[in-house]
């Protein structure tokens, strides 16, 4: 399949998707979203995927949602569309693992869409934000939201009210980006955590984020509840038995994904 706005990659298990609206630092507009939409579909579809990588530019991861293309849409507009939730949520739903792997500019929409992802690594160029205060608005896609959860009330406050941009070690000392890399290192070091996860069984990484992710929407004992029958349910899988058994076997185990 060809793309507009995005290039798609194959290696080996690891499918990498890179915005590529260079002229517009990737701003995120309803074609680039519905082409992500289609090559995540694909990905998790294709058996021989097992973790995404999802990039930018040196320059830019996003630099938000088009503006040019908000502009002038009316409240009606974007109420009776629901803008921009169909599309933007297909991150959020994706099953398989997916790394966002950042350099320069991820604001607004484009932040919001590196918290959608599972994990953020961050280059040392790498500049969080949310903006939207700046053009008179708001983040619409989780940026006061997953923000929040991420980095706690006070800084993102500050983020949501000030506008203000983040470097890499404040993101990182926020809880925002799990690790920094050099700059030119970013993708190298993105598909090689990609190509860890990828080698474990996918069914057990699958359940894993499902039940990391449950911790973000629900209590405690509930999280917990939920995370013993699902951990429970990875006795079912063959790739359990072959693990264990390798271990104690002492060799490397050889997972089947099943
Ligand atoms: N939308 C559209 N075009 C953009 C955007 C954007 N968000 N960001 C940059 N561009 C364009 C510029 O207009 C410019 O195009 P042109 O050459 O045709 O004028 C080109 O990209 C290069 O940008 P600059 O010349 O501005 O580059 P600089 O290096 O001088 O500045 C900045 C880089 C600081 C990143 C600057 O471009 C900037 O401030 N961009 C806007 C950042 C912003 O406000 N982002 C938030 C947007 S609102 C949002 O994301 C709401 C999220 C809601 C999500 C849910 C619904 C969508």
């Amino acid at each position: 399949m060809t793309y507009e706005n995005i290039l798609v990659e194959k290696r080996g298990a690891v499918g990498i998707v890179t915005l590529n609206r260079p002229q517009a630092l990737n701003a995120l507009c309803a074609a680039l979203i519905q082409d992500l939409g289609a090559a995540l579909d694909d990905m998790e579809e294709d058996q021989a995927i097992r973790a995404i990588v999802l990039t930018g530019s040196e320059k830019a991861f996003a630099a938000g949602a088009d503006i040019k293309e908000m502009a002038s849409k009316t409240y009606m507009d974007v109420y009776l569309s629901d803008f921009i939730t169909k599309g933007w949520q297909r991150v959020t739903t994706c099953r398989k693992p997916i790394i966002a792997a950042v350099a320069g500019y991820a604001l607004g929409g484009g932040c919001e869409m590196a918290m959608m992802c599972d994990f953020i690594i961050a280059a040392d160029t790498a500049k969080f934000g949310q903006p939207e205060i700046t053009i008179g608005t708001i983040p619409g896609s989780g940026g006061t939201q997953r923000l929040t959860r991420f980095v706690g009330k006070s800084k993102a406050m500050d983020m949501c009210l000030t506008g203000r941009m983040m470097d890499a070690a404040e993101a990182e000392r926020a809880g925002l980006v799990s690790r920094i890399v050099p700059a030119a290192e970013l993708l190298a070091e993105a598909i090689k955590a990609a190509e860890k996860i990828a080698s474990f069984s996918l069914p057990a990484v699958m359940i894993a984020k499902e039940a990391v992710n449950r911790a973000y929407e629900t209590s405690l004992a509930e999280g917990i509840l939920f995370e013993r029958r699902v951990f429970h349910s990875t006795f079912a899988l063959e790739d359990q038995k072959e693990g264990m058994a390798a271990f104690v076997e002492k060799r490397k185990p050889v997972f089947k994904h099943k």
